[in-house]
């Protein structure tokens, strides 16, 4: 799989594969049609065409329209940057004030990077579980993991980790969110929610963060991993009596393709089995009947609580 992960200058030259659309689209966070948009009206990016006039992205594009995305999530306007030469984009993107943080939130971001850039996972599940013991569940996942997900994709964005360091710090992550609902009793409780994410959709810690607040109200989740195929989860809901189905969608989705997934699972699904989503493709004015999407993760407890009073004899 076509990935953009940071090209080291010193690597002996071997021409770079061209990157395809779908990879910038998915790697940059730049719609497919923004990148046509951008490409007609300021040259730039400025793809080759292959044999069948598909368009296919240097890796210099890409390292450029990374650094474009980062600054327009910062509320920067492209026609003002696009440009420039990506030597001063990057000068600017550096130069840009991190994401607020008090120092000891700080502190905790730098901890965790300084063990992951060491490769000291069990350290680093030490010591996430020593914050989940100081803060509490509720603050713990709502608060510390929320902000450090952002923190640890800005890190590997502007390079300063790679793609093992993401996955050492998943895996602590996991282990502390499993150990943790490891733990909880049996509820035999509903709602029974069943836990997935759609193919192509490898990012499942803000399930697991949903989860281990549910489990920790009482609701019985079920959790399949990433990535299941939308049109076997009707018999999975029928078999294992499933209330509530839960999808995850990350930053790094397509939100139509993520939108289309919620459509088609809505008309599989009998009205009384409810979809709660979540994430950050999911953000902002989307909207699908029959669908709940949820926000920030703190929402996981009022859904609940809404579902119990619904569901109450
Ligand atoms: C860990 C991580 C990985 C791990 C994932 C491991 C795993 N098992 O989860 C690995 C290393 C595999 C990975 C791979 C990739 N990643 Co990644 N990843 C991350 C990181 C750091 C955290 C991911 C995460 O789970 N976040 C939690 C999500 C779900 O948070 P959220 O969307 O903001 O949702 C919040 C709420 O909406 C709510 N929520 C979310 N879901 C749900 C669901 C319910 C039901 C509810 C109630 C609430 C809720 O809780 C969340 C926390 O507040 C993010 C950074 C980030 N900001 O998210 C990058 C990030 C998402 N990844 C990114 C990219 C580009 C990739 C790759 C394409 C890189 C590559 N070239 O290989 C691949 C794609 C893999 C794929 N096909 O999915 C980019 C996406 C950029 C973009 N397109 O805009 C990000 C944003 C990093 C960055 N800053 O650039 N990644």
């Amino acid at each position: 799989m076509a990935s953009t992960a940071h090209f080291p200058a010193n690597a002996s030259h071997v021409e770079p594969a061209p990157i395809p659309i779908a990879i910038v689209e998915r790697d940059t966070g730049i719609a497919k049609d923004t990148l046509r948009i951008w490409e007609r009206r300021y040259g730039f990016p400025n793809p080759q065409r292959d044999a069948n006039g598909e368009r296919n992205y240097s890796v210099e594009e890409v390292e450029k329209l990374r650094t474009l995305k980062r600054l327009m999530d910062r509320g920067m306007r492209p026609g003002k940057l696009i440009s420039l030469p990506l030597s001063e984009l990057r000068d600017m993107a550096q130069a840009m004030p991190a994401r607020t943080r008090s120092r000891d939130e700080q502190a905790v971001v730098d901890g965790v990077i300084g063990l992951i850039r060491r490769y000291q996972a069990s350290e680093l599940r030490v010591y996430l579980q020593k914050l989940l013991i100081q803060q509490g569940l509720r603050g713990f996942v709502s608060q510390t993991l929320a902000r450090l997900n952002q923190d640890i994709g800005d890190a590997w964005a502007r390079g300063a980790i790679n793609v093992a360091h993401e996955h050492i710090y998943t895996q602590a992550v996991q282990n502390v969110l499993h150990g943790l609902i490891a733990t909880q009793p049996v509820s035999h409780g509903r709602p029974r929610i069943l836990l997935t994410t759609v193919p192509g959709e490898l990012h499942t810690l803000g399930l697991l963060m949903a989860e281990a607040l549910w489990v920790a109200d009482g609701a019985e989740c079920v959790s399949l991993g990433p990535q299941f195929p939308v049109a076997d989860i009707p018999a999975v809901v029928a078999e294992g009596s499933i209330d509530v189905v839960a999808l995850s969608y990350s930053q790094s989705f397509n939100s139509t393709q993520a939108l289309n997934s919620l459509r088609t699972l809505r008309a599989s699904l009998p009205r009384q089995v409810e979809i709660w989503a979540g994430g950050a493709a999911l953000g902002g004015r989307r909207r699908v009947d029959g669908v709940r999407i949820l926000g920030p993760i703190e929402s996981t407890s009022d859904t609940l609580a809404d579902w119990i009073a619904a569901h109450a004899d």
